[in-house]
Order: C-alpha cells, then sequence, then structure tokens
C-alpha cells in the first residue's frame, strides 16, 4: 500500500466540485446552489482502486487564477505554492459545460501551471438543455489532458473517473508538452529569473510568482530582491501582461469551442429558469415575493415546530414527575431531576425549531433562490455600505453567525466584507430562538387574526428588527471605516434546481445533532455547576433560613395547604441566600431598570459565553427554587407565576419585551468572537463588537421597558 497522493478538486463556482467531493469520499460537504458555497478547503479520504488511496481536497471556486477575494486566495495558495503538505499531485479540475467557455480559461491556467490535470466535466444535462453538444475527444485533442463526463448530483461517472484517475497515476501521464498559449513570451527574462531563484518549472507559475510576489508567503525576502529587481530593469506591466494573457488565452478557447462545441439555435432557447426568472427577479413582482416567501419562513417555523415541541415540552414534565414520585428523596435524585434533567428538557425543546430552521434554508440555498435575493437586495445593501453580497452571510446568521461570517469571504471590497463581519452578529441566530419562543408564549397573547397569529408576528417582528439593526449599524459604520477600495456586484445567477431532499434531510438532522452535541455539554456542564451554586450557599446565610423554617414546618401538618407554601417559601428563601442567590443579587442593580429580576440575572451571567445556555439556567433555577410537588409543571407555567417580592408578576409584557430585546442585540457568544478574531485577523473588531452590541442592546431594553411599563 502506497502512501496517500494528494488530489485537488478545483473550478468554477458551483460547478459541482463539493458534490464530487462527497462522492468520492463519502463525507457530506456542505453543496449548495449558488456561488461560493465553499469557502475554506477541506480534506477527506476516497480509495481510488485497489491499494491506491488518495487525499481529496475539496476547495472554493475560482473565476480565474487572479484571486479577488478571500475564498479565491485559499484555492490560490494551494495551486501555487508548490510545498505545503496540501500540494496536489494531481489536480481534478471540475467544469460545467452548460458554461463550457468560461470554464475553459480557468482550465488553460491550471493546465499551464504543469501540475497533471483532469477535467471532470459536469451539468452535461443542462447542456443539453440548452442545446449545446459537445464532442468530449475533441476537447481531450485539443486540451491535452483526459476529459470525463459526470454528474455528481446523480452519482453518475464517479467509477469512470476512478478509472481514470488511477491510469493518469500508474502511468505516470505528465503534462502537455506545450503550455496552451505561449507564456514565456510574455515576460521572458522576469520568467527566467523567478525560476531560477525559485524551485518553480513551469513559466506560468513563475508569471504568477512575479505578479503576485508581495502577497505570497513561501518567497523570501531573498528571493523577492532578485525578483523586483528584474521586473524592474525588465519594465514588467503587470496589468499589461494580464490582459494580454487572457486575450490571447481566450482566441484560442474561441477556437476550440468553433470546433467541440455545437450550439443549436441559441437564440431560440429560452431556459426553464430564464422564464422563471421573469417573474422572480420583476421590478414590483420579485420584491412582493421576496417578502412573501420570507414571510412563511417565520411564520412556519413557528408553527411547523409548535406540536412537536408540545410533546417534548410535555415529554419532559411527565418524566420527571413520575421520576421524583417513584426516586427515594435524597440529594442525588434532586441533583439529578433539577439539575441534570432540567438542563436537558430546557434545551431540547428547541431541536424541532432548529431543525425546521436549517431546513428552510437549506431548500432557498438549494433550489437557487438564495443566489435571487442577493440580485434583488443589491441595491438597498449598497446604500448602507454593504453589497449583494452580504446577503447570504446576514440570511444564514438566522441560523449561526459563524459560518455566517465565514461566508463573508465572497465579498471582495474588503469595506464591505468588514461591514458584514460586524453587522451580521445582530441577525437572530437559532440560538436566540429559545428565548424569543419563551418569552413570546409567556407575554404575548395567543390571538389570531384570519391565518397570522400574533405570537408569530411578533417572532418574524424580531427578526426583521435583527436585519433592520444590521442595515442601520452598517449605515453608521460606512461613516467610519476607512478603506477605498471600488465595489462591484458580479454574480452568477445559478439556474433552478429542484431541492434534493436527502441534502435537506442530512442538513436538519446534522445540524441538530451538533446543536445537541455543542450546546448540549455546554449546557449540561452549566447546569450542574448551577444546581451545586443554587442548593449550596454560605454557612452563615443558610443557617438562619433553616432556623427560620424548619420549626414553622415542623409545626403543621404534612399534607397540607399551608405546609406547601411554607415549603415554598423556605425553597425560595435558599435560593435566594445560596452562592448563585448572591452572584445574581449583586448584579440587579444594575438590571433592575431593565426590568429584571436577580435569577434573571444568573442567566444573562451563564449565558455571556452562549446564549443557548438561558433556558437551560432558567430551567434550573426555577426546579431549584420551586417547591418539589411541583416538577411536573413545564417550565413556562413555573415562569409565569413568578413574582418579585412585592407579589407582582416578573415577566410582565415590558419585561419579556425587554428581555427579548436584550438577547436580540447583546454579543453573547464566544465562537463568534473567535471566529471574528480569525477572520479579521484583529482582536480589534470583536471587541468594538462586544462593545457596542452590549451597549445597544442595553439600551434599547431600558427604553422599551419604560415605554411598557
Ligand atoms: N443538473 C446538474 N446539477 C449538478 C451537477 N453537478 C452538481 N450539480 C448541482 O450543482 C449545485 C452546485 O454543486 P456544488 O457541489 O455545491 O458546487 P461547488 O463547485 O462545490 O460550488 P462552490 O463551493 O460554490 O464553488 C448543486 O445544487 C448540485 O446539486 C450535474 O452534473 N448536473
Ligand atoms: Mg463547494
Amino acid at each position: 500500500m502506497q502512501a496517500p497522493i494528494n488530489i485537488a478538486l478545483v473550478g468554477n463556482p458551483n460547478s459541482g466540485k463539493s458534490s464530487l467531493f462527497n462522492a468520492l469520499t463519502g463525507l457530506n460537504q456542505k453543496v449548495g446552489n449558488f456561488p461560493g458555497v465553499t469557502v475554506d478547503k477541506k480534506t477527506g479520504t476516497a480509495q481510488i482502486a485497489a491499494g491506491v488511496t488518495a487525499n481529496i481536497i475539496d476547495l472554493p471556486g475560482t473565476y480565474s487564477l487572479y484571486p479577488k477575494s478571500a475564498d479565491e486566495y485559499v484555492t490560490y495558495d494551494v495551486l501555487i505554492n508548490q510545498n505545503t503538505s496540501d500540494t496536489p499531485r494531481l489536480i481534478i479540475i471540475v467544469a460545467d459545460a452548460s458554461n463550457l467557455k468560461r470554464n475553459l480559461l480557468f482550465c488553460s491556467q491550471i493546465i499551464d501551471l504543469k501540475i497533471p490535470v483532469i477535467i471532470g466535466l459536469t451539468m452535461m444535462d443542462i447542456a443539453r438543455k440548452k442545446g449545446v453538444e459537445i464532442d468530449l475527444d475533441g476537447l481531450e485533442r485539443e486540451l491535452g489532458v483526459p476529459v470525463v463526463a459526470i454528474n455528481p448530483r446523480k452519482n453518475k461517472g464517479v467509477a469512470e473517473i476512478k478509472k481514470v484517475i488511477d491510469l493518469a497515476l500508474r502511468s505516470h501521464y505528465s503534462t502537455p508538452p506545450r503550455d496552451f498559449i505561449n507564456n514565456s513570451a510574455l515576460a521572458k527574462e522576469v520568467i527566467e529569473e523567478v525560476k531560477k531563484v525559485t524551485a518553480c518549472k513551469s513559466d506560468y507559475g513563475a508569471l504568477h510568482i512575479a505578479v503576485n510576489v508581495d502577497e505570497l508567503s513561501f518567497i523570501n525576502a531573498g528571493q523577492r530582491l532578485a525578483i523586483k529587481n528584474a521586473q524592474e530593469t525588465y519594465a514588467f506591466n503587470k496589468t499589461k501582461i494580464q490582459a494580454e494573457e487572457i486575450m490571447q488565452r481566450y482566441a484560442r478557447i474561441k477556437h476550440i469551442m468553433k470546433a467541440t462545441a455545437v450550439e443549436n439555435d441559441p437564440l431560440q432557447k429560452q431556459l426553464r429558469s430564464e422564464k422563471i426568472d421573469d417573474l422572480l427577479l420583476h421590478r414590483f413582482w420579485g420584491y412582493a415575493i421576496l417578502l412573501a416567501v420570507m414571510f412563511l419562513l417565520f411564520q412556519s417555523i413557528f408553527w411547523l415546530a409548535s406540536y412537536p415541541m408540545d410533546w417534548i415540552e410535555g415529554g419532559f414534565g411527565a418524566l420527571s414527575g413520575w421520576l421524583s414520585s417513584t426516586l427515594p428523596d435524597n440529594k442525588v435524585t434532586d441533583f439529578f431531576i433539577n439539575g441534570i434533567l432540567a438542563g436537558i428538557s430546557g434545551f431540547a425543546v428547541f431541536i424541532p425549531q432548529i431543525m425546521i430552521l436549517f431546513g428552510l434554508i437549506t431548500i432557498l440555498e438549494d433550489t437557487g433562490y438564495m443566489a435571487r435575493i442577493s440580485f434583488l437586495t443589491d441595491r438597498l445593501m449598497r446604500q448602507v455600505g454593504l453589497n449583494g453580497k452580504s446577503v447570504m452571510p446576514l440570511i444564514s446568521g438566522v441560523a449561526c453567525a459563524v459560518p455566517a461570517i465565514m461566508a463573508t469571504r465572497t465579498i471582495e471590497n474588503k469595506k464591505e466584507r468588514l461591514i458584514t463581519i460586524m453587522v451580521t452578529p445582530l441577525m437572530s441566530c437559532s440560538a436566540r430562538l429559545p428565548i424569543y419562543t419563551m418569552m413570546i408564549a409567556l407575554v404575548i397573547p395567543d390571538k389570531r387574526f384570519g391565518i397570522l397569529g400574533l405570537q408569530g408576528l411578533v417572532m418574524m417582528g424580531l427578526y426583521l428588527l435583527g436585519f433592520f439593526m444590521a442595515i442601520f449599524i452598517a449605515a453608521v459604520m460606512k461613516l467610519f471605516v476607512r478603506i477605498k477600495e471600488k465595489s462591484y456586484f458580479i454574480m452568477e445567477l445559478p439556474v433552478y434546481r429542484s431541492p434534493r431532499w436527502a441534502n435537506v434531510g442530512t442538513t436538519m438532522v446534522e445540524k441538530a445533532k451538533i446543536f445537541v452535541k455543542d450546546a448540549g455539554k455546554v449546557i449540561v456542564v452549566i447546569s450542574v455547576i448551577l444546581w451545586f451554586l443554587a442548593s449550596y450557599g454560605p454557612a452563615s446565610r443558610m443557617q438562619p433560613v433553616h432556623q427560620k423554617y424548619e420549626p414553622l414546618i415542623a409545626k403543621v401538618a404534612p399534607e397540607s395547604r399551608e405546609a406547601a407554601v411554607l415549603n415554598k417559601e423556605f425553597q425560595s428563601a435558599k435560593l435566594s441566600n445560596s452562592y448563585a442567590g448572591m452572584l445574581g443579587h449583586a448584579i440587579e442593580p444594575a438590571i433592575r431598570p431593565l426590568g429584571f429580576d436577580w435569577k434573571i440575572g444568573i442567566a444573562l451571567i451563564t449565558s455571556f459565553a452562549a446564549r443557548e445556555v438561558f433556558v437551560g439556567t432558567m430551567a434550573t433555577l426555577y426546579s431549584v427554587g420551586e417547591d418539589p410537588d411541583n416538577n411536573n409543571a413545564t417550565l413556562r407555567e413555573k415562569l409565569s407565576s413568578a413574582a418579585w417580592p412585592d407579589g407582582r408578576p416578573v415577566y410582565t409584557l415590558a419585561a419579556g419585551l425587554s428581555l427579548m430585546l436584550f438577547y436580540a442585540f447583546a454579543m453573547q457568544c464566544m465562537s463568534t468572537m473567535a471566529i471574528v478574531k480569525r477572520e479579521t485577523k484583529s482582536w480589534k473588531y470583536p471587541a468594538i463588537q462586544l462593545v457596542y452590541m452590549t451597549t445597544l442592546a442595553y439600551i434599547c431594553s431600558l427604553i422599551v421597558f419604560n415605554i411598557f411599563k
């Protein structure tokens, strides 16, 4: 058995690379129907033939070998830097047959890098519908590299391409002897110099090193100096050379297209996608439909999920009621039911909503509608310092800010990318959903106006609020960020495809698993710690409580009403004097103006690192604080009977709204801060985010609480 070889998948965006990656490796790399789904490299292994395994590297799509955006740089680095562990022994160019001409430009550039390539031609089905017939043998002859037709969406041609890979590796198939165009003539002396001072062997690779000499990390100072000297001596003009190169390539591609692709009646066939776009991108109807789609999306998160949520909630309530009546009445039982089980049930309830949310977003991506949303909103976005491409990150921010912030890599303009990163966490992510759902159920009446539910409308209002706040803050930041760069919006509109339901299903299950695993771990750990903090306290404070209540309880009949009342008072006094209670009381002065009591204060503290923890914290706190006979009440019921010491309810409309707003705007997510640091390469931006978002949250909550009080 040989050591695995590296095979890189490259090609234009949305050409089917990740689909092929999944077909080869059996993994589940994200696939979607718009350009720029993959923004980072990902490796998996595949069995190519008996005894031959390969590391398959999936890469972000690139239009040409001159990178413009951060995701294109990831690919560029793998291709140009010849000395890393990722350096491919073989490249598979995944080329979209329905856009052959543009795809061939990139193919020809890769071929000239003198790394062995195989072309996997996807979308033959769509090309055929467009009336384009492609002569594969002819193409192979013209380009001098193997060409295989594949359809990774339907798993077709995967065995064939493996065979060709195996053959290529076995016969030590190398690269075409002649360059696609005469690269060396473009800048002869400089190319020679680069080849002399670096390990680069191809003329075209050397040309790229010369063009990007300042950006490439693997070029050392000595090499850089030598190359720059040569550039000066021979008047190296990179803009002119690039233009010349692209022109020569297209000239040859035109000739190849003529010889190998037959287009029947190019003007006759209007694709189904174009007809649909006439409506969906319409000046009026386009926007009307967009609003309707968004509206349906949020309404359905609410009502579709309400049934499974009720079952889960009821199930956990019954379970803990049953357990507390069967298990022996001691500390261990208490810890298990009120510490662990309460924590788990607190977040398990929200699994259905999270799944539905991710499922619907996947459908938007898979059909190709997401790209249309970018197109429709570009004008609005541009006015506030963003770009149509900011919409994808913003919408996926509704699921989770972490992948959303990575998705900004496709935005070419640095200023627009930075502002998008700064405002994306304002979008209401799925971790806020539990808090919204809980509070809405508590303080918003379940009224209906025909098909519209008031609770659903408030939910949608919160999401819209996040969006408009993001737009507003972007407009403010536009005035402060000083990066000057020309901005443009070029985005391919992919053809409409029916969603692959298997993909939708796996995404839903995957996301639920991640939610349970990641959030679950934190929530359970915090709930356990919290149970301890809430159950114990300094003896100096706890003893008086015991001394006060124990004799009182001993006096009344054990099963009587007085006993129940006393017991409840006893439990809350204990909680209030516990370590957790002291913590909550300590910050109460700061949050009281927002309408929050000390229990909410504890939840604010625990959810500072991750807001998922909020509901779990509440569940634990209210379980510890309640009298033991009330265990099968749902958290919602417990919260609605929560009261201030003077008997006023805690969760009034004003307090509920204030709490929702606080969670809508506050920056409470360590993972987001870490990813912002990584993408902006500085702690400055996550720090700014933390300060501005939390201040914003505090002020908005304060205002709303005082209005509704
Ligand atoms: N009709 C058709 N659709 C295909 C074919 N191959 C892939 N697709 C679809 O094309 C879309 C894009 O596929 P991806 O695998 O995400 O493309 P990608 O090249 O990884 O895209 P980026 O990561 O954005 O660069 C998906 O909706 C696939 O289902 C094909 O041969 N025919
Ligand atoms: Mg991809």
